[in-house]
């Protein structure tokens, strides 16, 4: 709806003096092909501290397939918006994922007393929304979409800081006609607790169920488990599981190579397959540590007494 586009002067609207709200939107685009990934950067207001604390979707149901928001130090351009599709990508340094909508899915919200950390020393100057256009034949008509994300934020100190741990593969081979090809995870973590409140599945077509479990004591409890082929947004996790210092972060990607000809390796193109599973969370703002990795791959032992569920493919 071209009565949704606002004008990129007046994205900052204050409610009082806390409490304001940033309209993170498309700057009037007109995707001109199936399956176009635009991209548009906000510098953030760095005169202080700011917690996001809420994020409301504005899409456009017909035209955008799904929604992802970073942030991050130096977006890759500096122009209105460009094409970050495979190739430009969205920043020059290392993005962290905020905040995802997708079609037909549920949209997340944070918990009370929660809210991202941006803006000065949050090491997180720009907010990047990457858009994923699908179906264009509803710009026939040559309008212009804003579809985007309004962000309610505020200056006050919130009690838990929302963070992101991603376990990513980076060694998977899938080799052709192979019927199934597990990547495991795993990392022991060393840091204050945190309390996972959603998570996020992330491959490409080859993916067929992804789970993640913190293990304690030897014994393996889920926090989520999901189809990647399902609306890759963040779902609810199961709230019982906490993650302490000396506990293990696992997830098993379950891959299929039926139908393809030749090793598939990680990579950036829809030909190539990736292993992600996000785990968001909050912790206690006065241990902060908002972005976590693992990147190493679960030892053979270890996965021996992975949850049999973890193996079984979600019917889409
Ligand atoms: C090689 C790979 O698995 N890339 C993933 C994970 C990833 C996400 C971010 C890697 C880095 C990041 O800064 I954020 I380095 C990947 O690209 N995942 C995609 C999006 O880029 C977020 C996804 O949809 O999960
Ligand atoms: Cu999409
Ligand atoms: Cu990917």
């Amino acid at each position: 709806d071209p009565s949704d586009c606002v004008s990129r002067t007046k994205q900052q609207v204050f409610t009082n003096s806390h409490n304001f709200s940033l309209d993170i939107r498309m700057p009037g685009v007109v995707p001109t092909g199936a399956d176009t990934y635009l991209c548009t950067a906000f510098p953030l207001p760095t005169s202080r501290d700011a917690y996001i604390v809420d994020f409301i979707p504005r899409a456009s149901m017909d035209t955008v397939h799904h929604m992802l928001l970073f942030g991050c130090q130096t977006p890759v351009s500096t122009s209105s918006y460009w094409d970050c599709g495979s190739v430009q990508g969205t920043c020059e340094d290392e993005a962290s994922i905020m905040y995802a909508w997708a079609r037909n899915a549920p949209p997340t919200r944070l918990p009370r007393d929660v809210g991202f950390k941006v803006g000065r020393n949050s090491g997180m100057s720009h907010l990047v929304l990457q858009i994923h256009y699908g179906d264009v034949s509803a710009f026939k008509d040559h309008h212009r979409d804003c579809s985007g994300v309004t962000l309610r934020m505020t200056s006050k100190l919130q009690p838990f800081i929302a963070g992101i741990y991603l376990l990513m593969s980076v060694d998977t081979v899938i080799l052709p006609g192979k019927r199934v090809t597990n990547a495991d995870m795993a990392c022991e973590y060393t840091s204050y607790p945190i309390y996972p409140f959603a998570f996020r599945t992330h491959t490409h077509r080859l993916g067929k169920v992804v789970s993640g479990y913190r293990i304690r004591d030897g014994k393996w409890n889920l926090i989520g488990r999901q189809s990647p082929q399902l609306p890759q947004a963040f779902y609810p996790a199961n709230e019982e599981v906490n993650v302490k210092y000396g506990d293990t972060i696992a997830a098993r990607c379950v891959f299929t190579g039926e139908g393809r000809t030749s090793k598939t390796y990680i990579g950036g193109t829809s030909d190539d397959e990736m292993c992600n599973f996000y785990i968001m969370y909050y912790m206690d703002s006065k241990h902060a540590d908002p972005y976590m990795s693992c990147m190493e791959s679960g030892s053979r032992d270890l996965f021996q007494h992975i949850p049999a569920e973890a193996n079984v493919p979600i019917a889409v």
